[in-house]
């Protein structure tokens, strides 16, 4: 059959011999009783997983014995001889324990959970465990989601397209539903499930008013109740103008009562058709849409008469952060200065989305100081699997980097180890509702992604919403190792590939802090020029670099938009300081000259184009690792990633002599001798 990645990192390859046989020693017997859907579907995935991997399956058996599995819940009395509910409940609803217990000298496997989702989770572990080739007999496992909600936003559009997608149309395909099914929609939940994800928003956030109408509502229907054994909840972002466009009202005023009627009604008719939907995600008064403020009512108005329709069902609104006028300040400041006067004002099952940065999923930001800012309101992190601003479905990056360096940023919030991660999964605030959000990268492309490298995205940011201490590099090694192949060498050299093409990808196209020097409406190549007359001045590249005859940089000290004075201490003086301001947000928060020296001894202009051509060299050099591959894994994913390595290499070339070019009609300096000339003059 193909090895076109259709099939993303639920592989189940035979394992090599003796690793199979020291398994299949271990391993004889199953007792686990399938008597729910649930159940069902991790018997079958197990079954499965051991067919391929081991080339057998597990006896069942009733009676416990050596070489036996237990897997069930306190309701199966095989799992109460070995576990008490007290030990359980670290796990909640949807954790696991796996561990291997001494039976009668012998050692046996135990997998046990609350509830059968857990043991859904607890299956994909262990399958991960044996894919990977690890000892089962000593493991101890205790697992519990960092995240109670670990969604998946779909910008899937009701016409098939989708925004920022890369890797074809959209997989719902809406005109077919609810009769026609597509098999894609029940391995789309096996997949999620595998890595833990247990919610999705199935449509754009540009949202059409049309997919709360009756018709839409039963496709979503349909969708959710094959997504529901799976443990993965249905979600919907909506257009705030529904009563109006949608009902017929006159306004969609959130203080009007009949506005409010409006919702309670649809949210009614929506749990009368998916009875566990999980809610409402909403982008109001953004980027055009309509919201609360079109009426004179504030994002805590809006967000909580969405959340009083919801609340008997147990639902919750999300509601996005994401907001900046063209008329205003710094746009790094403005959802910071509009929603943290509504601290505290949101109802308890509103939670507040917020982008992992104060601008816009760019290669590299600093985190967005609403975390930890909004001390009484729950408040999630979104990140962007769909890689908009890196490369989309040409160049190969590893986003598990990027969402660790948002997730472990210390905040400083109540003080040293307030990470944007402790300040967003309860750890420290204790909020009501803990969640985190992804935007989804998935498409009709028989790999899914579109790049088979992108998997790995939608990968990483599963298993760190499971886990959000995990390292971005052990998931890589998982990941390659599922994917690929478990060759030590290819593993290795793939995964530290996989680990710098995020840091590639920034020195090609915005290093140093720099920002948002992409082609302004498609956001794929270097545009730092691009001035349209009458355009909105913060889509325009020179918005944000300000690049100069004296320097380059946005001063957002206390002297140029003080966007610094969003952090808390000591960060504030870090960044505010020229001196202790990391590297890496150098030209984020300071306007500098050309000539200024930099700890290494280098001019500003020097280290710009050294690091664009290291960016360069990177891509290089992953082409000198992948190449090295050949023969380690199919041809067919080998040529693939090969060929689209060399556009990478291409383009991360135009990207540098794009950059350095323009901005040397500022600098007036030459480029390092040493560094290659611009092949584009
Ligand atoms: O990143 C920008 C995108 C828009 C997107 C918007 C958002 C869905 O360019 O396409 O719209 O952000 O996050 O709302």
């Amino acid at each position: 059959f193909a090895e076109d990645g259709s099939e993303l990192w639920l592989r189940y390859k035979a394992l090599p011999v003796a690793l199979s046989k020291e398994y299949s020693q271990q391993l004889q017997f199953i007792t686990f009783e399938t008597n729910s859907p649930t159940r069902k579907i991790a018997g079958a995935e197990l079954e499965k997983a051991l067919k391929g991997m081991l080339g057998r399956v597990l006896s069942k058996s009733r009676k416990i014995q050596e070489k036996t599995i237990i897997i069930g819940t306190l309701e199966d009395k095989s799992v109460r001889q070995f576990i008490s509910a007290d030990t359980l409940c670290v796990c909640g609803d949807e954790g696991f324990i796996l561990k291997s217990v001494d039976f009668k000298g012998d050692k046996i496997l135990l997998l046990a959970a609350n509830q059968d989702i857990g043991l859904l989770y607890g299956v994909f572990e262990l399958i991960r465990q044996i894919q990977q080739g690890h000892q089962l007999s000593n493991l101890n496992l205790k697992e519990k989601p960092s995240y109670n909600r670990r969604i998946l936003n779909h910008w899937d559009n009701l016409d098939g397209t989708v925004e920022r997608g890369y890797a074809g149309h959209s997989i719902w395909k809406w005109d077919e539903l609810p009769e026609k099914i597509s098999p894609k929609y029940e391995f789309y939940a096996q997949a999620n499930a595998s890595i833990g994800i247990n919610g999705t928003v199935l449509n754009n956030v540009n949202a059409s008013p049309k997919i709360l109408s009756d018709e839409y509502l039963r496709k979503v229907k349909v969708l959710a109740d094959i997504f529901r054994p799976y443990g993965i909840r249905v979600y919907l972002a909506v257009n705030f103008s529904s009563p109006a466009k949608l009902g017929g009202l006159p306004t969609s005023d959130p203080l009007d009562e009949k506005v409010q009627d409006w919702w309670k009604k649809k949210a009614d008719e929506i749990y009368n058709l998916i009875p566990d939907f999980g809610g409402f995600l909403v982008k109001a008064n953004s980027e055009g849409l309509p919201g609360p403020q079109d009426f004179g009512r504030t994002h805590a108005d809006g967000a909580n008469m969405l959340a009083d329709a919801l609340a008997p069902h147990n639902g919750i609104v999300m509601w996005r952060a994401f907001v900046y006028h063209p008329d205003g300040d710094d746009r790094a400041k403005q959802a910071y200065k509009e929603f943290t006067p509504l601290d505290g004002k949101f109802r308890s099952n509103v939670i507040i989305q917020v982008k992992n940065g104060p601008i816009d999923f760019q290669p590299r930001e600093p985190f967005s100081p609403l975390f930890g800012a909004m001390k009484n309101t729950n408040l999630m992190p979104e990140f962007q699997i769909t890689k908009e601003y890196l490369g989309m479905n040409t160049h190969l990056a590893y986003l598990g980097p990027l969402f660790e360096e948002c997730l472990d940023a210390d905040t400083y919030v109540l003080g040293k180890n307030s990470t944007v991660a402790r300040v967003t999964d309860g750890s420290l605030f204790r909020n009501k509702v803990t969640a985190i959000a992804g935007v989804a990268n998935i498409g009709e492309d028989v790999n899914w992604c579109g790049h088979q490298f992108n998997q790995a995205n939608w990968y990483v940011f599963g298993r760190l919403a499971w886990n959000n201490k995990l390292s971005s590099g052990e998931i890589a090694t998982e990941w390659i190792e599922q994917t690929f192949s478990r060759d030590p060498e290819f593993v290795s050299e793939v995964g530290s590939m996989m680990m710098q093409s995020r840091e590639a990808v920034v020195n090609y196209m915005t290093p140093m802090g720099l920002h948002h020097l992409m082609g302004w409406d498609h956001h794929y190549g270097p545009e730092p020029w691009c001035a349209i007359p009458n355009a909105r001045p913060d889509w325009m590249p020179s918005y944000y670099h300000k690049a100069d005859s004296a320097g380059i940089g946005f001063d957002r000290t206390s002297t140029g938009s003080n966007a610094v004075g969003q952090y808390a201490e000591p960060l504030r003086s870090l960044y505010e300081n020229v001196a202790t301001c990391a590297e890496i947000y150098l030209l984020w928060f300071h306007h500098l000259s050309w000539n200024y020296i930099l700890p290494n001894g280098n001019n500003l202009w020097d280290e710009l184009c050294y690091k664009y051509s290291s960016g360069v060299n990177s891509v290089k050099s992953f082409q000198k690792t992948w190449d090295n591959q050949e023969g380690k894994i199919d041809e067919e994913r080998f040529r693939e990633v090969q060929q689209k390595l060399a556009i990478q290499e291409k383009e991360a070339v135009w990207w540098r002599d794009a950059c350095l070019l323009y901005f040397q009609t500022f600098s007036n300096k030459p480029i390092p001798e040493k560094l290659d000339r611009p092949i584009h003059q």
